[in-house]
């Protein structure tokens, strides 16, 4: 029998050989609970937004795009088809006639895997039978345990009428569940943002007078009170500078950060999309660029007692993106985005934060829009991240110093909970469940 004694030896002992070393980091990294702090992902309270099964799988953005590329479909057909046949067609183009050779395309064969499906079938009977009878609070929390996932933060846009719909009215009581603030459509798109607001019946003037400004900031008050969101977000195109002398410059300053500042709310930014670079994919038609890492500096250095989580879309603006997190600590560099979130590049860009910054970074977000994907994007990020800490604590060991196994989770922790909990000010697990049973 082992004891308590026993055990908290075997926490604390040398890992100094490298084959139980590597088997240490891969238990505690494939078995840590993680915070995915930025997903697309809804409970089932949000109707129509809880998107699950292989219909919903097949017809994930990342996978149209691919399609397209083994199909001579018209883009205009495939739209005018239902989603049970472009489901059909994804899976017969990049599953049946070709191997599914793409990290997305990997990911599905994975989440058919894992629920003992069958990832060569002709086609897909056997997997929506399979899942068009799961009961949906119970399949959530199945895959929520599968995936490791203890928390998911959701992305929440005060735009989206089906979503303005639900936080009017019972809204949602998933605790696991968390909001954040999605600021694209007043940050982005501000003529239409103006039509919208003036609609609710603000008063919004084009020139963005004191009036304007302080409506804003009451339509933000609002939106926070009732989503308590653990962060603001917005993404931006690679040509975003600050300062800049355009109207979202002045909405940053006078609306945003100001907000941030009174509300104690974390700004992330998540910079590089070129949107709409082929408009007929529609929504897998957004690219990227290489942007302006020094925007981000100033915005930090400007905003010393504000907190930024930070990610960018290209994979040249990793590094610079590592110096910057050097030199401001205010900024919390966060996850390997969208096409970022390839095992080559995963892996790089992990060493590369590693080296650069030892733990004090949020390795990945999933960036899931459909449950199952959580199960496939944690099990290859998880993969990845422990080789790559396990290359650091070996260099570690070859240097002369062994770690422990307490150190290992210590670290682990960190990154997959630690770092985020701390940044938004989200309470340790414990207490955060025994609050919500009102203890
Ligand atoms: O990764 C994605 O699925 C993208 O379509 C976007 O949602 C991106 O992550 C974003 O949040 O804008
Ligand atoms: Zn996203």
């Amino acid at each position: 029998m082992i004891t308590l004694m026993d055990n908290c030896a075997a926490q604390s002992e040398l890992l100094t050989d490298n084959s139980e070393l590597r088997r240490q980091v891969e238990l505690i990294v494939t078995t840590m609970p993680v915070i995915d702090v930025h997903t697309h992902v809804f409970p089932p309270a949000f109707d129509g937004m809880f998107l699950q099964g292989i219909d919903e799988l097949l017809t994930y953005h990342y996978l149209i795009a691919e399609t397209f590329r083994s199909t001579d479909l018209s883009h205009e057909k495939f739209w005018l088809m239902t989603k049970t046949e472009r489901a059909d067609l994804v899976w017969r183009t990049l599953f049946v006639e070709n191997t599914p050779l793409s990290e997305a395309a990997c990911g599905i064969v994975c989440v058919l895997d894992v629920f003992g499906l069958d990832p060569r079938s002709p086609d897909l009977a056997e997997a929506r039978a399979f899942f068009s009878t799961q009961e949906r609070h119970e399949h959530l929390d199945r895959v929520l345990q599968i995936a490791g996932v203890s928390d998911v933060v959701m992305t929440n846009d005060p735009f989206h009428e089906r979503e303005v719909l639900l936080w009017n009215g019972a809204g949602h009581n998933n605790p696991r569940f968390h909001a954040s603030l999605r600021l694209d459509a007043l940050l982005n798109e501000w003529p239409e943002a103006m039509q919208t607001l003036t609609r609710q019946g603000l008063r919004i003037d084009a020139a963005l007078d004191d009036s304007t400004v302080a409506e804003l900031r009451r339509f933000l008050d609002g939106w926070i009170t009732r989503m308590q969101p653990l962060y603001m977000a917005v993404s931006l195109p690679a040509e975003f500078k600050f300062p800049d002398s355009d109207v979202r410059d002045r909405l940053i300053r006078e609306v945003v950060l100001p907000t941030a500042r009174e509300h104690s709310l974390s700004l992330a930014l998540m910079i590089g999309v070129h949107r709409g670079v082929n408009p007929a994919l529609r929504s897998a038609g957004d690219g990227m660029g290489r942007a302006d890492v020094r925007a981000l500096e100033r915005m930090c250095e400007e905003n010393p007692d504000l907190k930024f989580l930070a990610t960018f879309l290209s994979r040249e603006n990793q590094h610079e993106l590592c110096v910057s997190a050097r030199k401001f600590n205010n900024l919390m560099p966060f996850g390997c985005w969208w096409f970022l979130n390839n095992p080559s590049i995963v892996s790089e860009i992990t060493r590369e934060r590693l080296e650069l910054l030892g733990p004090s970074f949020i390795p990945q977000h999933s960036d899931a829009r459909v449950l199952e994907q959580l199960i496939y994007k944690w099990r290859h990020a998880r993969s990845i991240i422990g080789s790559s800490l396990y290359e650091s604590y070996e260099r570690l060991l070859q240097n002369g110093r062994a770690v422990t196994r307490q150190e290992i989770a210590r670290d682990v922790e960190r990154m997959f909970s630690g770092n985020f909990r701390s940044w938004v000010g989200l309470p340790p697990e414990s207490s955060l469940r025994n609050r919500e049973r009102g203890s």
